[in-house]
């Protein structure tokens, strides 16, 4: 009875590390200087449990190309997690629902739109969706707000 108690904690110990360590939630955010709502988005980011990396760029275009973010799907910040692209305000669901899908590239809440993550002035509140880009790049709706 002592050893199967000590072998549930110790699967329990096991267990619960790896799960920590599998869940990596560091992400890190390339933006612009002067970018305020980029920074409402890293708090947000934070305020859900994610470890933020905050770079400041010179030149946000010439991140988003290096990244493969595709123009229309651009707006301000661009973030990466695990190798996927996270472009724009995207809400923090979305960015863990992306873990179960290496298939794409990465996502995109395209524009800024009011009322998304970091976006929120008042009660406005414009329909969105985030759009996800595939291996073939062609582009998905995963979510819509
Ligand atoms: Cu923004």
């Amino acid at each position: 009875m002592l050893s199967k108690l000590r072998y549930a904690a110790l699967v329990a110990m096991i267990s619960g590390g790896m799960a920590h360590a599998g869940s990596s939630l560091t992400i890190d955010v390339h933006r612009d200087a002067n970018c305020g709502c980029c920074k409402e988005w890293i708090q947000y980011l934070e305020q859900n449990g994610f470890t933020v990396k905050d770079h400041v760029e010179p030149n946000m275009s010439a991140v988003k190309q290096r990244l493969g973010v595709p123009a229309r799907l651009g707006s301000c910040h661009t973030a990466v997690i695990n190798g996927q692209f996270v472009e724009g305000h995207v809400p923090a669901q979305q960015i863990l629902a992306l873990q179960n899908r290496p298939d794409l590239l990465g996502i995109a809440v395209p524009g800024m739109p009011m009322g998304s993550p970091g976006m929120e002035y008042g009660d406005r509140k414009d329909p969105y969706q985030v759009v996800g880009l595939t291996t073939d790049r062609d582009l998905e709706i995963v979510a819509e707000y």
